[in-house]
């Protein structure tokens, strides 16, 4: 087929132009297809459940902007909200009624979210989260997870999920060692290696950040009362807790992975739902730890668009519209979710492929794998060059997955009856 008859030639060429000028021309790492092969369609917009490229190819969606689109793309109301925030102004650097507006939401959704501070990205808000554990303690060890992702931040890419593990680096060069010095990487679901760290670290742990569920090497669910040990340690011995709840957040449940669980954490961040596909996290718990920020206490934090007006108008569409119809759409989610997850799965088996399926509420993954995945070990054992070849076929079958072994898929409202069908279409033909 000549090139300019592929059904890709004009993400192909937008791709060059790109690598002129962006490192491996884009703006996160994942987002370069390194992990599975193949090359990345340039999307050109986004309705409901699907993707079109630049091409005029429709994509079913399974990675939803990395977690953000519960609602689907361009979902009317947000959409609304955005365009009527943006002709009144897209930002002032000072306060306005939406940061409250949105505040009152997200703490009737989470309870034990006393006070909050918005700010532009879950990197920011698990930094930032950290450094008020610390300031708020007077400690600096911190734990955190393997196969966790917290963002980006020095500290944090120790052992760390999503991109890191996608691209199989053991952290990032640029990193002093000295910056990481005081975190402690301790195996997911084993509580065993959290006490051992408590002893060993009398009196000098801040907090542990966990992301209750893991979503950044894959879904992987915390082990029968892991949480709560957790919490009970963490009291015990006067460290914080924060759950990384970017992902789980108002995906899990209107009230994310703590109501699921029934764990109140001292402090919990927020991303991606919360700013309905606009750049927004947040973070807060405990009105005493949340007072010890600036201007009120010694922890500066800060940001010239935290609380930026687009983005708490998108938010408070999207957590508008999840609180007015609870009932319906996680009950919903649960049962989409279901039937890809596990029909894919059934098919696989047909086709004597063995696949271990992780799933909680709308979030799944198909590790490629046949001994269960309960921390980031046991996803590494997964064979990343079949989910690669599993991630072709089916993005050539119209059905784009995230596209890493090591990344969680995210179901929408958007997805319905005849999405199920289109994917387990395509799966056959996959595994076929
Ligand atoms: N880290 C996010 C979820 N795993 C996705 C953002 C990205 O890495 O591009």
């Amino acid at each position: 087929m000549p090139v300019s008859d592929s059904p890709h030639h004009r993400s192909r060429q937008l791709q060059q132009r790109a690598e002129r000028l962006l490192p491996g021309g884009v703006d996160s790492p994942v987002r370069a297809f390194r992990a599975v092969g193949g090359e990345p369609p340039f999307v050109e917009r986004a309705e409901g459940a699907y993707l079109f490229d630049a091409d005029g190819n429709r994509y079913l969606d399974y990675f939803g902007s990395w977690g953000p689109m519960i609602l689907g793309h361009a979902f009317p109301a947000a959409v609304e909200a955005i365009q009527q925030a943006a002709a009144r102004g897209a930002s002032f650097g000072a306060s306005i009624a939406a940061e409250a507006d949105l505040a009152e939401l997200v703490t009737k959704c989470f309870p034990s979210v006393e006070k909050l501070r918005f700010v532009s990205s879950g990197t920011e808000a698990c930094m930032s989260a950290i450094r008020l554990a610390r300031g708020f303690t007077g400690r600096n060890f911190v734990i955190k997870f393997e196969g966790c992702y917290h963002g980006h931040s020095d500290a944090m890419l120790v052992k760390a999920g999503s991109g890191v593990a996608t691209l199989g680096i053991p952290g990032s060069a640029g990193v002093p060692a000295e910056t990481a010095q005081h975190t402690l990487a301790l195996p997911f679901n084993d509580l065993e290696a959290v006490q051992q760290a408590f002893a060993a670290y009398p009196g000098a742990i801040a907090c542990v950040i966990v992301e209750p569920v893991v979503g950044n090497a894959g879904t992987i669910p915390p082990a029968a009362g892991y949480l709560e040990e957790l919490r009970a340690l963490t009291t015990e011995h006067g460290a914080l807790l924060i759950l990384d709840e970017v992902m789980t957040g108002f995906r899990l449940s209107l009230g994310g992975a703590q109501q699921l669980y029934g764990i109140r954490p001292d402090l919990t961040t927020l991303g991606k739902i919360i700013g309905g596909g606009l750049p927004c996290g947040a973070f807060g718990g405990r009105a005493d730890v949340m007072d010890f920020l600036a201007p009120l206490g010694p922890v500066y934090q800060a940001g010239t668009l935290s609380g930026n007006p687009l983005a708490m108008a998108a938010g408070i569409a999207t957590l508008q519209e999840l609180m007015a119809r609870e009932d319906v759409i996680y009950p919903a989610l649960e049962k989409t979710t279901a039937a890809i997850a596990d029909g894919v799965a059934g098919i696989a088996r047909e086709a004597g492929v063995a696949l271990t399926i992780n799933r909680v509420g709308s979030m799944f993954t198909w590790f490629f794998t046949a001994g269960a995945v309960t921390d980031f070990a046991s996803a590494s054992a997964s064979d990343t060059a079949a989910f690669g070849q599993f991630h072709r076929a089916m993005m050539e079958a119209g059905v784009w997955l995230p596209p890493s072994q090591f990344e969680a898929a995210f179901v929408s409202t958007a997805h319905g009856a005849a999405e199920v069908e289109r994917t387990l279409a395509a799966a056959r033909s996959a595994f076929a």
